[in-house]
């Protein structure tokens, strides 16, 4: 018998086991989204693998298990074009109606002649799903689901019956397969019956010879264009012990000690103009190889390629005790709360989700990355390219994930072949353009009303990303070969550009800022010499110049744009203090449009800053207070970007506050789904990597002809470190460590020499007690040229206050390739 003492000790032990296996149970990454509860039915709540050509959402169901599968080039239709050559006829007199006042008048003209009459863009689809049932898992206990973002595996556990159940799930990139692996902490105890299913309609799901499931089907017709791509997948299930058997469409597992299912899917697709590849053959080869590996090998392969990529980058703002809440929890209490560790998991979020659907060889990040469920998603999870595409990639080259700019940047090389045509026969013009968004199919006629499909920056705009590329690698082979691109984007402006009747001016005509109208041009969005245009051809014409004179090539042609680029016409101040979205001064203080166009010249471009054009500065921060914080998920994206480059962290911080909220409680704006998913609502995944951008913008910026460091620390970050952040001119942040706002140390390894300029809060010296050279005169590295931006013009009833930049301190280091320099704070 057992005496009190025993008793009470026996208690004790089975307490310390009882706790220590609940330690276990929680002890993971602080890089990982964790739950309580399943996800349900409720898809933003079901967590995110992918490769970069696959994705799967994993809802973590004990009984139901759902997998919702996706391939990156499943899309409606197939090769086609949607340019409207009536265009070309009227264009004439849609820029006389515009230069008339007669906006509505164009507007309607233009319905007519520009808008496209044929495909406005194809829709990105799914797969199907993968479904597990697991009979007499109803009830369960020790619930727990995870995405650990710093391995990139899924997992799924709880107790039945006293045996621990856990599933993983890892979508491989070496092996293209998603693979998912169940076990049990006892022997026999795995068993389920898988099938899958499908909401495409020309599919059929059966079960082939080597007794797999499959779904083969082809896409839907969409707007006239019809379905072309043909799609297989594969399920094969594995067991360890047990036995296995089939039906006609589903895989039965009984009592095995553990089974690992394999998923393949492939298609027919080859590129934008080509459907002639077998996706059978595709998907029996990656099944093949795949399903040879065990899901330990393939998780150890996985590890491996995916951290080759995550681990360049670490961000540590502090852990508090808000950490070791399950996320859902987190994001509800974070704007009250004091969770900066929920900003850095936020932060690695976004690299996360761009490692995972976007990798060399494959498809860009669409609207929702490369997860959708829905045969028609919202806007068709297309490529908006008048910000939505390009918010993909900001993260991009200054988190180090310069090889995943790839897919993008391919997709901007094929717009420009695709796009010759539509500047030809739509407006007689050289080189190429784009509208406001694209396909898989690299259309570049007009999408959607003529309100919206009439603007003309997609290829200015998104050909920037290729110039971006090179001024961070500064690779000279590199810039060769994208100088046609963005010679052709230019050249499209040298023919499109007209003079303003009036004030002489060289302007896009007709021209919009996207999705935006002034009142008092009766609702219409149509003008001429709108600020984002001017802008934008600004950069297009910029980025041709010093391309040329770093190639020595084409100096005529680049003289001739430096003497139109001197005719656009220049920034003005309207009387409302603002920067004028249009020609004219008639912006509304009170209008809240997600949209602020005119600021691409703050961010991504660099023609506005506070340390170069103070009036431009002062103009913006009162566009920025008009417009206000709370808007759509992406708006509020773009926001963090834009008060960092204004130096003002505890603004952008404010913006980190509301995009981490839960979607519905911002009021009329949008925030972040349990699962981190950023909700514009509804999900859009742009504002995910629109604030990983952000993030970084408010610690290194290097777009203002130098390198920043902790531009814009807000209050709340005041202890800190970050490692891995690239700049321009092939310079690395290795590290960054701050206190107390001011630098501790920073380590700045330069890949291809030149002059680092560095402005910091601080006084730094060499690691070696030497003080350093106090910056003066332009920065010598061509990397950090910045071309000069006009003068604005500035309305007599408008007040300019310029930033207050005390404190800065301004340091030139010469470096040469591959040397690596530690400074530490200075006495
Ligand atoms: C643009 C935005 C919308 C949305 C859509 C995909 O049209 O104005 O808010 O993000 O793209």
């Amino acid at each position: 018998m057992l005496n009190s003492k025993n008793c009470l000790k026996s208690l004790f032990v089975v307490l310390f086991v009882a706790f220590s296996l609940n330690v276990k149970a929680q002890e993971s990454s602080p890089l990982t989204l964790w739950y309580k509860q399943p996800a349900a039915d409720v898809w933003t709540d079901a967590l995110p693998i992918g490769n970069g050509r696959l994705g799967a959402m994993i809802f973590g169901n004990v009984e139901n298990e759902l997998i919702q599968l996706n391939e990156h080039t499943v899309w409606s239709g197939g090769p086609n074009r949607n340019d409207n050559p009536d265009a070309l006829a009227s264009l004439p007199e849609v820029r006389r109606l515009i230069f008339e006042g007669k906006q509505k008048e164009a507007e309607q003209l233009a319905a007519k002649t520009i808008q496209s009459k044929k495909s406005h863009g194809q829709k990105f689809q799914p797969v199907g799903d993968l479904k597990i049932a697991f009979e007499g898992h109803g009830t369960f206990t020790d619930y727990r689901r995870e995405l650990d973002i710093s391995q990139a595996i899924s997992k799924v556990s709880y107790v039945v019956d006293g045996v621990t159940y856990t599933r993983e799930a890892i979508a491989s990139f070496a092996d293209n397969v998603i693979a998912i692996h169940l076990t049990a902490s006892k022997p026999g105890k795995i068993s389920f019956i898988a099938s899958m299913a499908t909401p495409q309609p020309n599919a059929t799901i059966a079960l082939n010879a080597e007794k797999e499931l499959t779904i083969s089907g082809t896409t839907t017709d969409h707007e006239g264009v019809k379905g072309q791509v043909k799609f297989k997948s594969i399920a094969k299930v594995k067991n360890q012990g047990g036995e296995i058997s089939s039906s006609e469409n589903s895989i039965e597992v009984k009592n095995a000690n553990e089974a690992t299912i394999y998923i393949s899917i492939a298609t027919n697709f080859n590129n934008y103009l080509d459907l002639t590849g077998d996706e059978n053959a595709r998907a029996q080869a990656f099944m093949a190889k795949g399903s040879t590996k065990s899901f330990a090998d393939l998780l150890k392969t996985n590890r491996v390629d995916y951290q080759k990529y995550f681990d360049r980058v670490s961000l540590n703002l502090g852990e508090t005790e808000a950490s070791k809440l399950p996320t859902d929890e987190r994001l509800k209490g974070f704007r009250e709360g004091d969770d900066p560790q929920l900003v850095t998991l936020y932060y690695q979020y976004g690299r996360y989700l761009l490692i995972s659907s976007s990798q060399p060889g494959g498809q860009p990040a669409n609207l929702q990355g490369i997860w959708n469920q829905q045969m028609s998603p919202p806007w068709d999870s297309k490529y908006t390219i008048n910000i939505n595409a390009q918010m993909n990639y900001w993260p991009a080259e200054k988190t180090n994930l310069a090889e995943l700019h790839e897919p993008f940047l391919k997709m901007v090389s094929e717009m420009a072949e695709a796009g010759e045509e539509t500047a030809r026969v739509m407006y007689g013009a050289r080189g190429w353009m784009a509208h406001h968004n694209t396909d898989i199919w690299r259309i570049t006629g007009p999408v959607d009303a003529i309100f919206w499909g009439i603007w003309s920056g997609g290829g200015a705009w998104t050909s920037q990303h290729l110039w971006d590329h090179f001024q961070y690698n500064g690779d000279m082979d590199y810039l060769k070969s994208i100088y046609p691109i963005l010679k052709g984007a230019a050249m499209f402006y040298v023919d499109f550009l007209v003079e303003h009747p009036e004030n002489k001016w060289l302007v896009v005509n007709p021209g919009t800022s996207p999705e935006n109208a002034p009142a008092a041009h009766d609702g219409s969005s149509l003008d001429a010499g709108t600020t984002m245009d001017n802008q934008l051809v600004f950069d297009a014409f910029s980025a041709v110049i010093q391309a040329s004179e770093m190639l020595d090539k084409d100096q005529t042609f680049a003289d001739s744009l430096r003497a139109m680029r001197d005719r656009l016409p220049p920034m003005q101040i309207g009387r409302h203090g603002q920067l004028q979205e249009w020609l004219d001064d008639i912006d509304d203080p009170n209008d809240h449009h997600r949209h602020i166009s005119h600021l691409y010249g703050l961010f991504p471009s660099n023609q506005i800053s506070p340390l170069r054009t103070p009036e431009l500065y002062s103009a913006s921060k009162n566009t920025l207070i008009q417009r206000g914080d709370v808007s759509t998920g992406w708006s509020m994206g773009w926001k963090v970007n834009w008060w960092a480059r204004m130096l003002d962290g505890n603004h952008a911080y404010k913006l980190i506050q509301n995009q981490l909220s839960p979607v519905g409680s911002n009021r009329g704006g949008g925030g972040s789904y349990n699962n981190l998913f950023d909700a514009h609502p509804p999900f859009q995944i742009d504002g995910n990597f629109g604030c990983t951008s952000g993030i970084t913008e408010m610690l290194v910026q290097s777009a203002n002809g130098e390198i920043h460091l902790l531009p814009a620390l807000p209050d709340v970050w005041k202890e800190g470190s970050i490692t891995g952040i690239r700049a321009k001119g092939g310079f690395e942040v290795v590290e960054l460590k701050w206190k107390d706002g001011k630098i501790e140390k920073a380590v700045i390894k330069s890949t291809i020499g030149g002059n680092l300029r560095l402005r910091v809060p601080n006084t730094l010296d060499l690691e070696k007690g030497k003080g350093l050279k106090v910056a003066s005169g332009e920065n010598p590295n061509p990397f950090y040229q910045v071309p000069v931006t006009a003068d604005p013009i500035v309305s007599p009833e408008a007040e300019i206050i310029p930033a207050d930049l005390s404190d800065m301190k301004l340091f030139d280091i010469k470096t040469t390739k591959g040397e690596v320099i530690t400074l530490v704070a200075g006495k």
